[in-house]
């Protein structure tokens, strides 16, 4: 494969799409592809210095006019600045606000300046679910999905909400989500277990934003049914607006005492190195990197389901789906698996076995054909 110098812009945040586009830029720039993310702050997952890695910050300037800083017209115009100065073959996007939209226009630019300037847009979910019902993005959205030279998505389920939600006749690839497995290859810290769990109580997880699409009262709730039938410590890693309501919910079902919510965290790999079980009960949920996070750290997943996540997690061999919001059939589930500890076991293997399936080494190669098919 050619090496190319590719223009990375995405979330500099903790969400997955910025996760995952950072991991993936720093795996491109390890085979030797030059990488220049453009981001309004350095990407939390990016880490130290890194050949081949380079780093451009939007900023957004304090105007007295403007009450709202024009953040995408900033973007754009800093994308034509460093495609420009680095000579870039491309652009790769993450999520379709106002990243596709923002590129969009930079391609523009440089095409009237006689610069070829191909845009590869990843969709990552919550753009196309929950923006794209919004009438404010609709349009915009549309636009910048048909007009992008390439366009991925993340799972089957969010390619085929794409093409109805948006009424969009183009090819979409799908390419997964990925994990790194050298990055679970560590310890758990046990001292961390023994703060969570004193007694050895089994650890379920979940990790999240916790924005209302992830249904954290339903995480909560399926705990306390299973902490009606044994002793258990339910660990929230992850801050958000329904936090709190999460925590109030505990309280109401007297289990608050059994739960230990830590807030955001660096790396949720040290968190999921010491769980036994993984909750991810979402409304949607496009992929659900951090079920396939918990999988690779070999933690059964029990999840909703919805969009893609089966796509990720088989039904009763590395966990348990149910129907949004039916908390009985996750709890029997949960209790299932910790009352069972050669089931748990197996399930456990087998969560190791298909996170391999999601290996980096699979995914890397998806992308760079889709960058070849652009690039001359
Ligand atoms: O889950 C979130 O709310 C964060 C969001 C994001 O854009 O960062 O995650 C979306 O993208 C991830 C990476 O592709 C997917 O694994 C998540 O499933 C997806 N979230 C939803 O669809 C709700």
């Amino acid at each position: 494969m050619k090496k190319l110098r590719i223009g990375f812009v995405c979330y500099p945040t903790f969400g997955g799409s910025g996760v995952v586009a950072t991991e993936l830029g720093k795996a491109l720039a390890e085979k030797g592809h030059e990488l220049h993310f453009i981001t309004y702050s350095a990407p939390a997952r990016m880490g130290s210095l890194k050949k081949n890695l380079y780093y451009h910050e939007v900023q957004v300037s304090d105007y007295p006019l403007f009450d709202y800083q024009p953040y995408e017209l900033i973007l754009a115009s800093k994308m034509v600045e460093v495609a420009k100065a680095h000579s870039l073959d491309l652009l790769h996007v993450h999520y379709a606000i106002p990243h596709a939209s923002a590129a969009v226009t930079a391609r523009d630019i440089l095409a009237s300046e006689g610069i070829h300037l191909p845009i590869v847009t990843t969709l990552h979910g919550t753009d196309i679910t929950l923006l794209g019902k919004d009438p404010a993005f609709e349009p915009v959205i549309t636009h910048a999905i048909n007009q992008s030279d390439a366009v991925t998505a993340v799972s089957h389920s969010l390619k085929e909400d794409t093409l109805k939600l948006f009424g969009v006749k183009r090819e979409i690839d799908v390419v997964y989500n990925f994990i790194c497995p050298t990055h679970f290859m560590r310890p758990a810290d046990e001292s961390f277990r023994n703060a969570v769990a004193p007694e050895g109580q089994p650890i379920i997880t979940h990790i999240s934003n916790f924005r209302p699409v992830k249904r954290v009262e339903d995480v909560v709730s399926t705990f306390a049914g299973i902490r009606e039938k044994m002793p258990a410590k339910l660990l929230l890693v992850g801050d958000g607006p329904d936090r709190s309501r999460a925590e109030k919910r505990a309280e109401e079902l007297s289990v608050r005492p059994d739960v230990v919510s830590i807030g955001k965290v660096k790396n949720p790999i040290e968190p999921l190195l010491v769980s036994d079980l993984f909750l991810l009960p979402s409304a949607t949920e496009s992929f659900g990197l951090s079920a396939l996070e918990a999988l690779a750290a070999g933690v059964p997943v029990i999840a909703s389901n919805v969009g893609g996540l089966a796509e990720v997690v088989q039904h009763d061999q590395c966990g348990f789906l149910a129907t949004t919001g039916d908390v009985a059939t996750m709890t029997e589930s949960a209790l299932s698996l910790l009352e069972n500890q050669a089931l748990r076991a197996a399930f456990r293997e087998a969560a190791l076995a298909r996170a391999q399936d999601f290996h980096i080494m699979k995914i890397l190669p998806q992308y760079e054909a889709i960058y070849d098919r652009l690039t001359p």
